[in-house]
């Protein structure tokens, strides 16, 4: 792969912090690893005196994107943290310059390699010298260790003790929830949890089927003989429905499920057997490559007790007949598959029995902004006592 050396420089605002976001999203460019980080140094302006000094440093980097490319993506680097357009020479939050490219050399109007200025400047040739004093610059035909000692520069260049430690740096990516699907057995609340935060995010909120199913009332009255059917028909609509979802609309910026795709699992486990889970199994592999994966997963946990409590207090004629067992097993079998399985999007885990989301305001407003904010872990229970971050 091919080496780069890149200079950074920033001489308004928080200088350290402007610098150490350029370097994060360098790290994160495509096909590219930084290799080394020189000191931080505190320079004095070269060129136009009347500004004030800047911080400086030279990193290493090993890419596969080509010159231009790697110049394109340093100019939006700049933009995107905020570099605001002023004459040349002017102050600026940040400013990445490519230095050299292996030792290549090319020149078009718009960018230049090595950079041009590159040997008379000590702000660039001393950091450049402390990780790089081999590297070789392919139009003077020297080192930078060589161009460093003919440097007629004057400005000052000082050391800053304080050292970047790229793994300090490096933060996470996280990814903006967008997608939001609520879990658990029947009778946990997903539908109403659902409709509540689609009014409260304005989100589009997308609602499982349940009804439509001709084979559930007969399903809960005779399992065995109805399982196999009830699951198809699960599975084909929850598909049907499931690639609707890949046309997002343009007037909400949220989606909210009260299902995942995934769950057909959980049921099909408990209810199949031999050659019919066989078969429901090959059909599932080939629908769930196309699925989308929500942003986040909220598991709604709940005893048995109050499960059976929701069921019958909301009386959906055909969940009359669900026995307790059913609903216990199902409720280990939902444990077992988002605590030890499912792994495909950050879960939250919530206990539904302990917080009414539905008559509390204050519960759910914190609720809302635990599912907006960051996830630092792919795993977490939902704390309503601990403190605001
Ligand atoms: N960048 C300039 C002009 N002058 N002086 C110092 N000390 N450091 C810089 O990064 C710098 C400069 C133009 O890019
Ligand atoms: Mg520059
Ligand atoms: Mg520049």
């Amino acid at each position: 792969m091919p080496t780069a050396y890149i200079g950074l420089g920033s001489n308004i605002g928080d200088r350290i912090s402007y610098l150490k976001k350029a370097l994060n999203l360098i790290s994160k460019l495509p096909k590219t690893k930084i290799t080394k980080i020189s000191s931080l140094y505190e320079t004095e302006p070269y060129g136009r005196k009347n500004q004030p000094w800047f911080i400086n440093l030279v990193i290493e980097i090993s890419t596969e994107l080509n010159p231009t490319e790697l110049f394109k993506r340093c100019k939006l680097i700049e933009t995107k943290i905020g570099r605001v357009a002023r004459e040349r020479w002017a102050e600026r939050e940040i400013d990445i310059d490519i230095l050299l490219y292996d030792e290549i050399s090319t020149s078009t109007p718009e960018l230049q390699i090595p950079h041009p200025d590159l040997h008379n400047r000590r702000f660039v040739l001393i950091p450049l010298s402390e990780i790089a004093p081999e590297a070789f610059h392919p139009i003077f035909q020297k080192s930078v260790s060589e161009l460093l000692i003919e440097c007629k520069d004057t400005t000052r260049v000082m050391h800053i003790p304080q050292k970047i430690n790229l793994k300090n740096i490096i933060e996470p990516d996280v990814k903006e929830v967008k997608y939001i699907a609520i879990e658990g057995v029947i009778g946990a609340g997903k539908t109403s949890l659902a409709k509540l935060l689609g009014e409260r995010l304005n989100a589009k909120v997308v609602l499982e089927q349940y009804y439509e199913n001709p084979f559930l009332e007969k399903f809960y009255q005779n399992r065995e003989r109805y399982a196999f059917q009830t699951q198809i028909f699960f599975l084909l609509s929850r598909y049907k429905q499931q690639m609707e979802l890949l046309q997002r609309d343009l007037f909400h910026e949220y989606l909210i499920t009260d299902y995942i795709f995934d769950k057909d699992k959980i049921f099909a486990h408990i209810n199949l057997k031999g050659d019919e889970l066989k078969l429901y199994e090959m059909l599932v592999s080939m629908l769930e490559k196309n699925i989308p994966t929500p942003d986040l997963v909220i598991y709604l946990q709940s005893s048995v007790e109050r499960l059976m409590q929701n069921i019958k207090k909301r009386g959906r004629p055909y969940e009359q007949n669900i026995s307790e067992d059913y609903i216990r097993e199902l409720s280990e079998a939902y444990n077992e598959f988002f605590f030890n399985q499912y792994r495909k999007s950050p879960v939250l885990v919530i206990n539904s029995t302990e917080i009414d989301f539905v008559n509390n305001k204050d519960d759910f407003e914190e609720l809302v902004s635990e599912i907006l904010s960051p996830r630092k872990s792919y795993f977490e229970y939902y704390n309503p006592a601990r403190k605001p971050r």
